[in-house]
This record gives C-alpha cells, sequence and structure tokens, in this order.
C-alpha cells in the first residue's frame, strides 16, 4: 500500500527547500539557456531544482517514476504504478524576466490517476496543495468548491497569441469569447494559472499546448474544487501527452464549450 501521507509530508519539505534555493539565486547571476527556439528559456535553475526532487525521490522510493520536464527522469511509456510529474519551474520567461509568477509543478499519480497536486508560488511562499477525494488548500486554508458565473461576467486567462494568427487554432474562434467576457489575463505560467481557477481568482484558462508537467498537477486541484478539465475537444486529458487545456466552472465550461467552441 501506497503511504500517501508520509508523501505529502515530503514533497512540502522538498518543495520548500528547493523554493528556498530558487529564492537565493536571485542574489546571483543566471545561466539562461535556449531549447526549441529563442522564447523557449531554460537556467540552471530549472535543471538544479529537477536535479533535486529526482535525487530525493529515487532516494526515498525506488520504485516510483519520474516524468520531468528538463528529461533527467524516466522515459516513460505508461503510467502504470507511482510516476511523479514533476516541472521544477513553470513559467521559466518569467522566472527571468520578472522574478515573479512562475512555479513549482508536482503532480503524483497511480495507474494514471492524479493523486496528489502541489503548485507553488515561490515568490509569494503560497502553497497550493490538493489530495484527491480530501480537498484542496492554499497553504492551511481549505479552498471552497468552485461558484458558477456567466460568461459575461468571468474572467478568463489566455495568451494574446491565440487571437492573432498562429499555427494552432483559428484567431476567429475565441475572438467572440474574448468580446464576451469580462476580461482576460495572461501570467505566463500554467500552473499559477491553474492555482487561480482552483482558488476562484479566474474562471476559465485555455492553452492551445501544454505538457503534462504543466498541468499534471493544475488537474489534481481543479478537480478537487469541483471544476471541469478536458482538452480544447472536451475530451479527458491524456497525462502521459502533450495537448491542448481548457479547464472552468462546470457550467461555464459546458457553455463555452457549446457556444464558443463547437461551432
Ligand atoms: P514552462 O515555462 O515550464 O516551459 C506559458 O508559456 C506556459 O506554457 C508555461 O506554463 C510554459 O511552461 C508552457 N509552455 C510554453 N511553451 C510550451 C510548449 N511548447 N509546450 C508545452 N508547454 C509550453
Ligand atoms: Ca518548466
Amino acid at each position: 500500500m501506497t503511504n500517501w501521507k508520509e508523501i505529502d509530508q515530503n514533497v512540502r519539505a522538498w518543495i520548500k527547500e528547493a523554493g528556498s534555493k530558487i529564492r537565493d539565486s536571485f542574489q546571483t547571476e543566471l545561466n539562461i539557456k535556449t531549447k526549441s527556439n529563442r522564447n523557449d528559456l531554460v537556467t540552471n535553475m530549472d535543471e538544479a531544482t529537477e536535479r533535486l526532487f529526482i535525487e530525493k525521490i529515487r532516494t526515498t522510493y525506488k520504485d516510483h517514476k519520474i516524468m520531468g520536464e528538463e528529461g533527467f527522469g524516466d522515459e516513460l511509456l505508461d503510467l502504470d504504478g507511482v510516476t511523479w510529474i514533476l516541472d521544477p519551474i513553470d513559467g521559466t520567461m518569467n522566472f527571468v524576466h520578472q522574478q515573479r509568477n512562475f512555479a513549482i509543478s508536482i503532480g503524483v499519480y497511480e495507474d494514471s490517476v492524479g493523486v496528489l497536486g502541489y503548485i507553488y508560488d515561490v515568490v509569494h511562499d503560497e502553497l497550493y496543495h490538493a489530495h484527491r477525494g480530501h480537498g484542496a488548500y492554499m497553504n492551511d486554508v481549505k479552498l471552497p468548491d468552485l461558484n458558477e458565473v456567466e460568461v459575461e461576467d468571468s474572467v478568463i486567462a489566455l495568451n494574446a497569441q491565440w487571437v492573432t494568427s498562429n499555427r494552432r487554432i483559428d484567431p476567429k474562434i475565441l475572438s467572440p469569447l474574448v468580446q464576451k467576457v469580462r476580461g482576460t489575463r495572461s501570467y505566463g505560467s500554467a500552473a499559477i494559472e491553474m492555482a487561480y481557477i482552483a482558488a476562484g481568482r479566474l474562471d476559465a484558462y485555455l492553452s492551445m499546448r501544454l505538457a503534462p508537467w504543466d498541468f499534471a498537477a493544475g488537474k489534481i486541484l481543479i478537480e478537487e474544487v469541483g471544476g471541469i478539465v478536458t482538452d480544447l475537444d472536451g475530451n479527458e486529458l491524456d497525462p502521459l501527452n502533450k495537448s491542448s487545456l481548457f479547464v472552468a466552472k462546470p457550467r461555464l465550461h459546458q457553455t463555452i464549450m457549446t457556444d464558443y467552441l463547437k461551432r
């Protein structure tokens, strides 16, 4: 039997340790490299933080598997058993340019089902965490179930690039939605955006392409407060592969799906 309480205590201690190291790194010069393109950034802190978690997980839980964004984990073909899905710094561009609005994001899955989810807003020292079936919290404060909201009263998160010409979606699809809602926001970290959905600060969030480590933790948090987590077609997410993402309060999810996305 997996001892989830013990895993939970360990993850929280490891997250606090990693967060403190990341905050300390603001005093020293970062080593910044690019990955797939000039806007796809990675720093020595992304890599060091991933290595810190992997070393701790490997020492403590020898039979667990790890999927990490920076590639120091395992090559996974399935999510059988216990798998850690890890983004050491989600929102690296924010980390580099703004020193805020980035997060450590960790989802612990068992046989493809999310059990423990953590999003740590390092600069604000806010840990959003959830244990499937046991509620979601921001630090020690329990997050209430989400309230419904009408489209015209909603604040939604999306990146402005999805309403200009881009490779992934016809901008004509989302522009009526952007015109209808009360406001749009873009924080530049999928994990922060999902934590804000769970905390009721945002009503919906859409993204055309995210990786499992971007949404693994957020999915657990949002579902724990009654939110809906799917891809843009309304299908269940596959935590092993990249996909689009659409998360929202339940009725709002349905309305946006039928009135805006399926037209
Ligand atoms: P990252 O900072 O960990 O790379 C906004 O850029 C959000 O989308 C961030 O959460 C970022 O995660 C993620 N992201 C950016 N480019 C991506 C890509 N090509 N595939 C998947 N996720 C991406
Ligand atoms: Ca990252």
